[in-house]
């Protein structure tokens, strides 16, 4: 059935197994049809390298070596002498991107901005980013690997937010994100503008648009694999300064390659883009950025590590918001457990903040998760701050050890949840998108009740903490402020603490 077997050489047997899956991709030979053919046999055989080599980095560079090799010394060819596909994507269905504004998501990362920049580079564009922080992974990333300048803000930007010296505004083309929740907000309100998207994220419910709009949407890892890909479609030169960028996004969508939501796509795209870069260990620079960005995110307390990267989700009426953080070493974040398990149940009270007047339990969360990722140990605990989300995630993770989140805890965040139900192990899942929201999911939509009903139920009754906790906060009694010391966002947590924990065990 495999034509790769049947034509292998004889010799092939003793050759190493990486030179083996190359046969008979000829870094000398173009590329054909035909030899294409072979590297369908190739990509079929991948499986076989998982156990011989030593990190997934390591083997996608292995598994694509030739074709890498071959398509690294024909792209600068290619760009002279486009091939026809290239001249016809370009002609027809990428001319509509050209001067673009390409702007990636709120609560921004580096697929976002490193895809913007390839991205505006491509298209002669302009990429902006969609807000003032970035993490310390994009910093370390831009300054120091890929050495390229930080993109302008969205917002103040002439052509971008505001109108240029003609009084104009570009086009915007969204990358990472078609969520209009995830938007700058002042695009959000501007959708009429957009007039492409390049992202791998499912299409949301809210995306719509007037006319027809350039989408660009696949399955892969990372949204920084489809600009490589377009790279190679447009027959465009990819420099080195570029490919690192891209790079290092795909490196860090995929944590290093080896989360679930891994394709061959982005195993190619990595090993290309390290040749390109001329990176020898894609695994090094990996462990580089992701040890500034838990520099980063230890630093941030524990305000911002629960917001930072947070996404809203409803199942069958229940709302839920998952927080992630992904760091290198767990002890720091979880030796704050307990400052960020208040976050956690401040948040969902926030969520129906109305500035000043009564706030909006409707709009609240009924659950808030905070998954602590460890992207060198591939695993991850959640944190679990009140009995609804204890309930739930008893459910979502049945098997899973629960455990007390921080030792020395003395109260437990609710009258419905006990101290040692406040952390719970899942092992080896490490993907929102992919794990967290299938799991949690999944017992919302067969049918989940616990002791309270949804937020949005009129007969919904908080319990004694959460009124409490409510009335603290529209107070401003426990309001956020930047410390003078820290530099961090912070709030008195006793008064907060106070009416969490002290409330009576309801009779
Ligand atoms: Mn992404």
């Amino acid at each position: 059935m495999s034509s790769f077997r049947d034509d292998a050489p004889p010799s092939s047997q003793a050759q190493g197994v990486v030179e083996e899956l190359g046969w008979p991709i000829s870094s000398t030979r173009p590329l054909s049809a035909k030899s294409w053919g072979s590297f369908t046999n190739l990509l079929e055989q991948a499986t076989s390298l998982s156990q011989t080599m030593p990190s997934d980095a390591m083997q996608a560079m292995a598994k694509y070596r030739i074709a890498v090799e071959n398509i690294a010394n024909t792209i600068v060819e290619r760009t002279a002498d486009p091939l026809e596909g290239a001249f016809i994507e370009e002609s027809f269905a990428y001319k509509r991107l050209k001067g673009a504004c390409f702007v990636g998501h709120v609560k921004t990362d580096l697929d976002s901005v490193a895809g913007a920049i390839g991205a505006a580079n491509l298209f002669d564009g302009l990429a902006c980013r969609s807000e003032d922080n970035l993490n310390g992974e994009i910093t370390y990333v831009l300054n120091e690997v890929a050495n390229v300048d930080v993109p302008p803000l969205f917002d103040t930007t002439a052509g971008a937010g505001v109108p240029d010296e003609n009084g104009e505004r570009r086009s915007v083309c969204l990358v990472d994100h078609n969520e209009p929740k995830q938007m700058v907000p002042s695009l959000a309100k501007d959708m009429g503008r957009i007039i492409g998207c390049i992202d791998h994220h499912a299409l949301a419910e809210g995306f719509t648009s007037s006319k027809p709009l350039l989408i660009d949407i696949r399955p892969w890892g990372s949204m920084s694999t489809i600009i490589t890909h377009l790279y190679i479609r447009l027959s465009a030169p990819i420099s080195k300064s570029i490919a690192r960028l891209l790079m290092c996004a795909i490196l860090s969508d995929t944590l290093a390659l080896r989360s679930v939501t891994t394709t061959d796509a982005d195993r190619f795209a990595v090993a290309l883009l390290a040749k390109l870069g001329e990176i020898e260990s894609p695994d090094t620079v990996a462990k580089q950025m992701f040890k500034n960005k838990t520099r980063w995110i230890c630093n941030l307390g524990p305000y911002a590590m629960v917001r930072g990267d947070q996404k809203d989700f409803s199942v069958d009426g229940w709302k839920m918001g998952i927080s992630v953080l992904e760091v290198t070493d767990t002890a720091p974040v979880l030796a704050i457990a307990d400052l960020l398990l208040l976050e956690l149940r401040i948040l969902k009270k926030e969520k129906g903040d109305r500035s000043g007047r009564e706030n909006d339990v409707t709009a609240q969360l009924d659950f808030a998760f905070l998954f602590v990722v460890d992207v060198v140990k591939q695993c991850s605990v959640l944190l679990v701050c009140g009995g609804r989300e204890y309930a739930l995630a008893s459910k979502a993770f049945p098997g899973c050890e629960f455990r007390i989140a921080k030792e020395g805890m003395v109260k437990a965040p609710g009258t419905t949840i006990e101290l040692n139900q406040t952390l719970c192990n899942v092992g080896g899942m490490v993907s929102r998108k992919a794990q967290f929201v299938p799991s949690l999911s999944q017992p919302l939509a067969a049918g989940f009740t616990c002791h309270r009903t949804r937020v949005t139920d009129p007969a919904y009754k908080q319990g004694a903490s959460g009124a409490l906790l409510d009335r603290v906060l529209s107070n401003r009694q426990a309001e956020v402020r930047v410390s003078s010391e820290s530099l961090q966002l912070e709030r008195d947590v006793k008064v907060a603490e106070s009416a969490l924990y002290d409330q009576k065990q309801p009779a």
